[in-house]
């Protein structure tokens, strides 16, 4: 038996895991035991023109810190011993480090208001179809690219000699070396989707329409691939968690990258949607699509574990639900989910559905007014009172996950015969079920813990406690879960 421990960064909690890996050859399994959870979330901090929104990093640290010391010690109760530690988060967001290694501020969110207008402003300048055809990027107004293209008059921006991804940051606390994991390097914009390394192109175009960038390539680290040992615990760590020199292994850095090797497919005719605060439909592929046709739907082609090709697209998500709790809550009204989520399925279906991507529903703030505005934008009913809002909420997010699937599949050419749903939002059984009537195909819910699965045997097989492919990685994920299989119930929608 061996311990790997996943700390597995969510918008809204960070988690610390240790997975124990049991089973012989061909019967291993994982049995996963939360041993740490923490907040996280935006923080907004008053600046000269307005409000920034920021994550607060080292509360993250903390918590990660604190949940490998809690590993450390339930793996020592059980006799087993922490073979390898792998850390997976959201993407996009960056921290800066100065030459000398101090951090320059917490890093922005990347809903922070700042970044409103900028991706066109880039794209204009680089081309649309050019920059597809390298990055291979859906245009979020967050990608990485943007928010540095943003961030070039910040009086930090000068001291600024490393760009880290959350996980490559703390991954380079823990073990004094840098990297840049390439699942999460491929949501900067900068990255080439079909060579997997930093893409000298892009990062010159940007430099050159925007001088104040200065060298952005002598800021980034070099790409390593899944499965790489970064380096071991540096002595300071070992001391603050009780560990000894364990390996941190870069993972899919990635949390959806990790989510979808935790994905407990059979075969490749497969579609997932990785629910949580986002969520991410998509396909796994051997190749990028970097058509025109790609680009025109927005869809992305984020990199992914063993050569792989995440084509997806974000779909708003849970979020738009979790902002509508705390907006009725911050009014005097508390609302449990599971309150909500009852009274949802109570009320009319199919009343209202809006497009829950529109960039309205970005930003933190009041969704049922949002929502409102858009179902009376569009002329249907508007939606009032607990059930009916959450109703319209899970509707419209089953009918974008239908459309997203119909694009990604009909763009790749891939066939698929069932969606995985996994991420914390696989236990809304109701939005489950809304899913495999509107898009025909038999839903299978879980594993809840998606991410941190993925996370733990791409660590262990780094480590040589699991060999195989994806497909072999998934058969260990299969029988370490047990996922809820909805049918669908009525015909697809049109
Ligand atoms: C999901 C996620 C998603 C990104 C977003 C910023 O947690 O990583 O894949 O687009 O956060």
């Amino acid at each position: 038996m061996s311990g790997f421990v996943a700390v597995d960064l969510g918008a809204t909690s960070g988690r610390v895991m240790l997975g124990v890996v049991t089973g012989g050859a061909g019967d291993e399994r994982v049995e996963l035991t939360e041993v740490g959870r923490f907040t996280n979330g935006p923080v907004e901090v008053p600046e000269a023109h307005g409000t920034a929104l920021h994550w607060d990093l080292l509360h993250l640290w903390r918590g990660a810190l604190d949940g490998l010391r809690a590993a450390g010690d339930l793996a020592r109760q059980r006799g087993v011993p922490v073979a390898a530690i792998g850390i997976d988060s959201w993407a996009v967001d960056y921290a800066s480090v100065a030459a000398d290694g101090s951090l320059l501020g917490n890093p922005r969110h990347h809903r922070d208001p700042r970044l409103t207008g900028v991706a066109d402003d880039v794209l204009d300048r680089l081309g649309h179809s050019e920059h597809y055809g390298v990055n291979g990027l859906q245009t979020l107004p967050f990608n990485t690219e943007f928010q540095l293209v943003a961030g070039r008059h910040d009086a930090t921006w000068p001291l600024v000699d490393s760009i880290r991804l959350i996980p490559d940051l703390l991954g380079s606390w823990l073990t004094g070396v840098t990297v840049a994991e390439v699942t999460n390097a491929s949501t900067t914009g900068l990255l080439d989707a079909t060579t997997r390394r930093w893409s000298d192109p892009v990062i010159e175009a940007l430099q050159a329409e925007y001088p104040e960038l200065g060298d952005l390539r002598a800021r980034l680290a070099d790409p390593v691939e899944p499965g790489t040992v970064v380096g071991h615990l540096t002595g300071t760590v070992q001391a603050a968690t009780g560990l000894g020199a364990v390996p941190v292994v870069a993972v899919g850095s990635h949390d959806t990258a990790s989510a979808v090797v935790g994905v407990p497919a059979e075969d490749e005719r497969f579609a997932y949607v990785s629910s949580g605060t986002w969520s991410l439909v998509g396909v796994e592929l051997d190749a990028p699509v970097l058509t025109e046709e790609s680009r025109l739907a927005n869809v992305t082609n984020e990199l992914g574990v063993d050569g792989t090709v995440r084509y997806l697209k974000n779909v708003m998500g849970l979020w738009v639900l979790s902002e509508t709790l705390r907006t009725w809550r911050e009014a005097g009204t508390e609302v449990a989910l599971a309150d909500a989520l009852a009274a949802a399925a109570e009320a009319e279906p199919g009343r209202t559905v809006v497009d829950v991507d529109a960039p309205e529903f970005l930003q933190p703030g009041d969704m049922p007014a949002r929502l409102a505005d858009a179902a009376r934008a569009s002329g249907q009913p508007v939606p009032d009172g607990v059930g009916p809002v959450v109703r319209c909420i899970l509707d419209s997010l089953a009918d974008a996950y239908r459309r997203v699937l119909a694009e990604v599949t009909h763009l790749s050419g891939r066939e698929v015969d069932v969606l995985h749903v996994v991420g914390g939002g696989s236990q809304n059984e109701l939005l489950c079920r809304l899913t495999a009537d509107v898009t025909g195909l038999p839903v299978v819910a879980g594993p809840v813990e998606g991410a941190a699965l993925g996370n733990v045997v791409v660590q262990a097989r780094a480590v040589g406690v699991l060999a195989g492919d994806l497909p072999a990685l998934r058969g260990v994920v299969r029988r370490s879960a047990r996922p809820v299989r909805y049918e669908p119930q009525t015909a697809p929608a049109g």
